[in-house]
């Protein structure tokens, strides 16, 4: 039985150690970027056969996309892979055209053919882009990249804002990429694919050098299909910067563990190393505590330097008091009493149910219908109270729009983060609001892709 601990070993036994797996930077000239999709041969685990991932420009951990605020970017995208693809821009409240989803806000880019994506940036952050056709196995397979947006003066150089791209990959018994498994439904129908091996910008384990006394900016990407990721980060004497591409007033430490960094999260940290002494980054999400990098500390008896002021984006406040309320239930899967959700307009039998995959729903729909669960005024504030009535946990991702989450199980949140996915347990609520005002078709999905595949995913429309 091949285990996420043989991988470990493994990759122990073969390799020397990764060196740090900076993300290699997409060239551009006045921000127009080239991205190709294409078939890439990468061995994930040194010493095993090349995998078939598919990636953009060849390079695991596509190319670092990284853009002042407020700039227009040009993309342009060529599709050198023999199924249709396209891109979304996750977490940009970007113009709908532009949002990349097939389906709803475009056609899928053939193969062979070229899409052109031009849009702005309106905030500094972490952002990332994926395929966003058949993303359960496109994504999968390696097709994802960051897009950092620099505040106009960044506030970290390059050598201290470092981004670590985590992916959950699952290899068969000869360390490549198990591709038999994409699609099955005892994936779809439970925690999503979860894989044997993580990796930081495509990199087993690597070595992150830092300097010690000297503040740095970590911006975690959680890119896995469905893997939800913990960290102890107090015990890095870390402060959270920013929660999925917004930034905080002012850094925050918790007082809680573990952090969760689900699929599609992100979290920037503060984290200036004290001593010299190495330490590591162990995911507390799994069974067992997972080791995924380690930080190499270069002796510096510098008294550190202050802490650069953070500069949040100017996000509109919700108006409570005039909101419109929907209400969204989570149901479905494995271990659920979910009856039969309709599919493209029709109540499904159980048996069509599972032969289509659709085994999850959202106020009993599997996937997108003709018309939007819901539609909203522009400029209108809307409340969404989420019930997970399933026995999995979820994360739940909505386009064009960053959130504050109110209310967790009915208890007032603490932080009344903006967030653009949020995670939510089993037989659990979360309550959030926001302007909507962004005009256009906007989906609204769990990002752990089987999931959204599997019918945990509908659209809204702001008018
Ligand atoms: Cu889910």
């Amino acid at each position: 039985m091949l285990n996420r601990r043989t991988f470990v070993k493994a990759g122990l036994a073969s390799v020397a150690i990764a060196s740090m797996p900076k993300l290699v930077m997409a060239m551009s000239e006045n921000n127009v970027f080239h991205l190709t999709a294409k078939k890439t041969n990468y061995a994930l685990v040194s010493g095993a056969a090349n995998s078939e991932l598919w990636t953009f420009n060849d390079i695991v951990s596509g190319p670092e996309i990284r853009v002042v605020k407020g700039s227009e970017i040009t993309v342009i995208f060529k599709n050198e892979l023999d199924e249709p693809t396209s891109i979304h821009w996750h977490g940009i409240r970007i113009d709908n055209k532009m949002d990349g989803v097939s389906g709803l806000t475009q056609d899928a880019v053939l193969p062979g053919e070229e899409y052109i994506y031009t849009f702005t940036v309106p905030d500094a952050g972490s952002f990332w882009y994926h395929a966003h056709n058949m993303s359960w196995s496109h994504v999968a397979r390696g097709l994802y990249g960051a897009l950092i947006v620099d505040e106009i003066t960044p506030l970290f150089d390059k050598d201290h804002d470092i981004t670590l791209m985590l992916d959950d990959w699952k290899l068969d018994s000869q360390g490549k990429l198990d591709i038999k498994s994409l699609g099955s439904l005892m994936e779809w129908a439970h925690a999503g694919r979860l894989g044997n091996l993580i990796t930081v910008n495509g990199k087993f384990r690597p070595e992150i050098k830092l300097k010690q006394n000297e503040n740095y900016r970590i911006r975690i990407i959680n890119v896995a299909n469905s893997r939800v990721s913990a960290f102890d980060i107090n015990q890095l004497d870390a402060k959270i910067i920013a929660y999925d591409g917004q930034t905080l007033a002012s850094p925050r430490k918790i007082n809680y563990s573990p952090l969760i960094i689900g699929p599609a999260q992100r979290v920037d940290l503060l984290i200036t190393p004290k001593k010299n002494e190495p330490f590591k980054l162990i995911d507390l999400g799994s069974n067992e505590p997972y080791e995924i990098a380690k930080f190499i500390i270069k002796p510096n008896l510098i008294a550190p330097p202050p802490v650069p002021k953070l500069v949040p984006n100017k996000l509109l406040e919700p108006d409570i008091g005039n909101a419109i309320k929907q209400k969204i239930e989570i149901q479905g899967g494995a271990m659920s009493g979910m009856r039969a959700p309709i599919y493209r307009g029709k109540r499904m039998s159980m048996m069509d149910s599972m032969r289509n995959k659709q085994v999850w729903a959202l106020n009993g729909i599997a996937n997108l219908g003709e018309n939007p669960m819901f539609e909203v005024k522009r400029d209108q504030t809307i409340i969404i109270d989420f019930l997970n009535d399933t026995s999995f946990m979820h994360a739940m991702h909505i386009h064009g729009h960053h959130f504050k989450i109110l209310s967790r199980n009915g208890t007032t949140d603490n932080e009344q983060a903006r967030r653009d996915t949020f995670m939510i347990g089993p037989e659990s609520t979360t309550t959030i609001a926001f302007v909507a005002n962004n005009p256009g078709k906007w989906l609204l999905h769990c990002h752990m892709l089987e999931h959204a595949s599997g019918g945990m995913n509908t659209w809204f429309k702001v008018s």
